[in-house]
This record gives C-alpha cells, sequence and structure tokens, in this order.
C-alpha cells in the first residue's frame, strides 16, 4: 500500500519559524515497518505548497493520504486560522486523486475531530492522539476497521469517535525515519527555536488550567530510557549534522533525574550538540542547571504563566512566586539564556495584580541585568482551547457565549484589563533595550 503523509500549513507565512515535522516522520516508520511505501510531504517548506500537493500526488499515486494538522492557530494573541488551508488541502486531495483514501490526525486534528469531519466531508477516518498502532492497524482494515484507540469514523449522518491511546511504552519508541524526509531541508531557517525535535518522554500530569497537554498525550508520564534518547541525538548530529536540538517534552525537567541522566550520558559521549527545552520552576535547582549548561543547553525556557501567586493558584500551576524567582536567580547566575513566558489578564485579574505582575517582570530583569542572558519575555492572552477548565470559568463569567465557536482564534481577555499586555510589553522592551544600550552607552563614554 502506498501511503503518503502531508503536514499542512503549520504557520502563516513563508517567513515564520518552522519545525521538523516530528509526528508525521514517526509515522512514517510504523507505517514502513507494517510494509506500507511511504513519503512525506511538508507543505510549511514549500514555495507553493498547494502545486507541490497536486504534484507529490499525481507522481506518487497513494492509495492513502494521511493528513496532519498540528495547529489550530498560531496563537501569540494572533487572530489568523490555520484551518482553512487543511480543509483546502482535503478538498484538493480529493478532487486529484478520488480514489485515494483520506485519513487525518495530529494535535490540531485531535482537539476538534468531529467538527473538522463535518467540515471536511473528504476525510474519511481520523485517529485523535498518538497513532504508532492505530494507524497501521486502520489501513489493515480499512474497509471494516474495528474499535482501534483515537478512532473517528463516520456513523451514518455522525462521527463516532473512539478514546485516544495516550499508552504507548516509550521503552519500545522507534525514532522517526529521518531518511523519508532529510532533516538538512530544515537547517538555518529558524533562529528563534531549534527546528529539530526530540521526544525524550511522552505525557503530562499537570493541572494548568489553559493547557490540552494532558489531554493530546495522557497524564501517565512514560520516558525513553536516556542512552537510547542520546543515541538518537549523536545519530542525528553524526548523519545529518544537526547541531541543535528541541526537548519536545511538556515538562524536561520532570520527573527528577530523567534529563539529568540524559545529560550525564551526553557529557560522558563527549556528544558536542546544543538543546533547549521547557524547564519546571520547582524542579530547577543549582545541581541540575550547572548539569544542564554542562550538556550544551542553550536556552532554559520557563513558563510560569502566573504574574503573581493570584495568577499561578487561579491557572493552577502549583507554584509560588519564590519558586520562579528562585528559578530566575538561578538561571540568571548561569552562562545560557532564559526565556520567561506569562499569561496576561487571567481570570481574577485586578489593579492589584497588575502591579504585582510589573514587579515580576522588574524582577526577574534586576536578576539578569549583570549578565545579559534574558531572550525574552513572551506575554500572551490565554487562548481558550475546549475541555479544559480554562473553557468552563469562560463560559461561566460570560467571557464566551454558547454560541462562541472555540474552532477558530479565542482569548480569554475580558474588559477592563484587556489591553494590560501592552503595557507590560512596553515594560519588558524598554527593560531588554535598555540592558544592552545601557551598555553601548558605557563602552562609548570608556573610548
Ligand atoms: C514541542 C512543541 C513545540 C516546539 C517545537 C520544537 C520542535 N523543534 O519540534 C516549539 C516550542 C517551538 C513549538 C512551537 C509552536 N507550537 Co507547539 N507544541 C509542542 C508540543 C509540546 C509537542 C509537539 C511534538 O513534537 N510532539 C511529538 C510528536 C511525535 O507528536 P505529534 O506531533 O502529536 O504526533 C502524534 C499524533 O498527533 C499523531 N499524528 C500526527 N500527525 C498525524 C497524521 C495522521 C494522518 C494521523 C492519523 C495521526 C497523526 O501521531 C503522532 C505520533 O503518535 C505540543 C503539545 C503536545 N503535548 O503535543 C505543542 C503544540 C503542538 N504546539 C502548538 C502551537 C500552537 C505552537 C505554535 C503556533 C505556538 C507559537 N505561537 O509559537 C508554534 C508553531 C511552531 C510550528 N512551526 O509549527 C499547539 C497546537 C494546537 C493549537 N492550540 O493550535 C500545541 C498542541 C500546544 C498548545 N499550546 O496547545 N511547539
Amino acid at each position: 500500500m502506498r501511503v503518503l503523509l502531508i503536514q499542512t500549513p503549520s504557520v502563516e507565512g513563508i517567513a515564520q519559524e518552522k519545525v521538523y515535522p516530528l509526528g508525521i516522520a514517526t509515522l512514517g516508520g510504523s507505517l514502513e515497518h507494517s510494509g506500507c511505501k511511504v513519503e512525506l510531504l511538508d507543505m510549511n517548506i514549500e514555495a507553493d505548497p498547494f502545486g507541490a500537493v497536486k504534484k507529490r500526488l499525481l507522481g506518487f499515486r497513494p492509495d492513502v493520504v494521511g493528513l496532519s494538522l498540528r495547529n489550530i492557530d498560531p496563537l501569540a494573541n494572533k487572530t489568523s486560522s490555520l484551518v482553512p488551508p487543511f480543509l483546502v488541502t482535503a478538498a484538493l486531495v480529493a478532487s486529484v486523486l478520488p480514489k485515494a483514501r483520506l485519513v487525518a490526525g495530529g494535535t490540531g486534528f485531535s482537539l476538534f475531530p468531529e467538527r473538522l469531519m463535518r467540515e471536511a466531508p473528504e476525510i474519511h477516518y481520523g485517529i485523535i492522539g498518538e497513532a504508532e498502532t492505530s494507524l497501521p492497524a486502520l489501513l489493515a482494515s480499512l474497509d471494516n476497521p474495528p474499535a482501534l484507540k483515537g478512532l473517528c469514523a463516520r456513523r451514518g449522518k455522525g462521527i463516532h469517535v473512539t478514546p485516544p491511546s495516550g499508552g504507548l511504552a516509550m521503552a519500545h519508541y522507534a525514532p522517526p525515519r529521518r531518511h523519508l524526509l532529510d532533516p538538512a531541508l530544515y537547517s538555518g531557517i529558524n533562529s528563534y527555536v531549534p527546528p529539530i525535535g526530540i521526544e525524550t518522554k511522552r505525557g503530562c500530569p499537570f493541572h494548568c488550567a489553559y493547557c490540552v497537554y494532558p489531554k493530546l498525550q495522557g497524564r501517565r508520564v512514560r520516558c525513553r530510557p536516556p542512552f537510547e534518547v542520546v543515541n538518537e541525538m549523536e545519530s542525528l548530529h553524526r548523519e545529518y549534522g544537526v547541531e541543535r536540538f528541541h526537548f519536545t517534552d511538556p515538562v524536561a525537567n520532570f520527573p527528577e533525574g530523567h534529563l539529568e541522566d540524559i545529560c550525564r550520558e551526553l557529557v560522558r559521549r563527549k556528544v558536542r550538540v546544543k538543546w533547549d527545552a521547557f524547564l519546571r520552576e520547582d524542579y530547577f535547582n543549582e545541581g541540575n542547571a550547572a548539569l544542564f549548561e554542562r550538556a550544551g543547553c542553550e536556552c532554559f525556557s520557563f513558563s510560569p504563566d502566573g504574574l503573581c501567586r493570584e495568577s499561578l493558584d487561579v491557572l493552577d500551576k502549583r507554584l509560588s512566586e519564590r519558586d520562579v524567582l528562585k528559578a530566575a536567580t538561578l538561571a540568571a547566575a548561569t552562562d545560557v539564556m532564559s526565556v520567561y513566558h506569562f499569561m496576561v489578564n487571567v481570570p481574577g485579574e485586578t489593579e492589584k495584580t497588575c502591579e504585582k505582575g510589573i514587579r515580576m517582570i522588574e524582577t526577574i530583569y534586576d536578576r539578569h541585568v549583570r549578565k545579559k542572558n534574558l531572550g525574552t519575555v513572551v506575554l500572551n492572552n490565554i487562548r481558550i482551547l475546549p475541555g479544559t477548565p480554562i473553557e468552563v470559568l469562560a463560559r461561566k463569567l460570560g467571557v464566551v457565549g454558547p454560541e462562541t465557536d472555540l474552532l477558530y482564534p479565542t482569548y480569554f481577555n475580558p474588559e477592563p484589563f484587556q489591553t494590560f499586555r501592552y503595557r507590560l510589553e512596553a515594560l519588558h522592551l524598554s527593560r531588554n533595550v535598555f540592558m544592552w544600550q545601557q551598555e553601548r552607552k558605557n563602552e562609548d563614554s570608556a573610548a
């Protein structure tokens, strides 16, 4: 069976940061293992994405086309949507190869499966959540599939969704087959984030009120053996010259000891690569900060989200202001860059929490100013996603009504603090610019 897996547009424009499509590269491996002939196409790196789809369909003539919808929208307070190009890709496939079966999946699809299958009648089946086992099983029984984990199938006029997997044993994880899509195509295209991702685990047990990670990967944390993670990094470095990686885990430094073991293995084998990852503040300490730095960490990404105790609590972060500032102090003492992500105008925002938020940003800059190792502070409103506690709260507070269509960008940003983000952005930008310009001034006066 010939299978073409397509990553539909994940970013708005050609100039945006692009990432290697890990999902379809991983599934490509599972399908090859089950005897399929597989090709991958990432529309994000094509100058003419729809033209490239048509050309590949006619050249390869697949029996099955898998569409991966990673992002529903670009987040970051933007109001554009990535649903239209997904729908048009489905229609294009059906028109060019009417006999091909169309299967959809990916994180974006998994958040709105029924809705998207109604919007795109060309799609025969969907799979929500991880699909290494379900997709090959579906392809082996396309005319009459059993109740596979995560399967979305049409039943009469309705769509039936079977609960997702979230159970792949990561001890038996097969790394993505990179020969299906050359990682070199992604080298040098991003300035902000390493485009090549590595999974060290799946699953997230935390309870952040806005977050869909537990829904996408399950709450059970499943870790890969550290030496296998390092094998994957080492072979990507050796075979494809990859020098920078992003650990794609929801939280890379949990459970305690796992990332530390990966780092010890990187150091022991002298693998000279750089990496970054999202880290939880309460599992970050002096010892592991130094180890992470020694093992090639080039950016500590923190996402405390709440700018003060009240916000941390309402977001159910189970972190204190002290945890956040302690991590900032430790990070600021290293030679690694740090990035902080916060959410603004969260439920319960008041004049007092706004003032505390301003102080939090000032304090974080104060800690980093000596070594100038603060990359940026990212400030977002909350994108309300289905099935999250924030959705329930937003409905209760009337921030979204019963008719609000969450498929398209919907943010939690009610009056009267809906413009607070701009005030914080001005503060952050000014601290960032003056952190560097001050040095210039001193250099100029010394000369
Ligand atoms: C790591 C990550 C990042 C890293 C990526 C770095 C890198 N080099 O890869 C960074 C931080 C840069 C990032 C950026 C962004 N991200 Co991100 N990211 C993730 C994260 C945590 C893991 C993604 C991953 O690689 N998983 C591992 C792979 C193997 O799994 P997978 O892709 O899900 O694939 C599996 C299944 O989905 C399924 N599947 C996939 N494709 C298909 C296709 C078919 C046909 C089938 C049947 C099944 C199937 O099978 C696969 C194997 O089991 C997810 C959250 C999560 N826990 O999933 C968010 C997530 C995917 N990101 C998201 C978003 C929005 C973004 C950004 C737009 C945010 C921003 N404004 O910057 C950018 C876009 C970047 C881009 N170019 O696409 C959203 C997408 C949903 C949404 N809300 O729209 C998520 C879900 C997080 C969220 N906030 O909701 N991201």
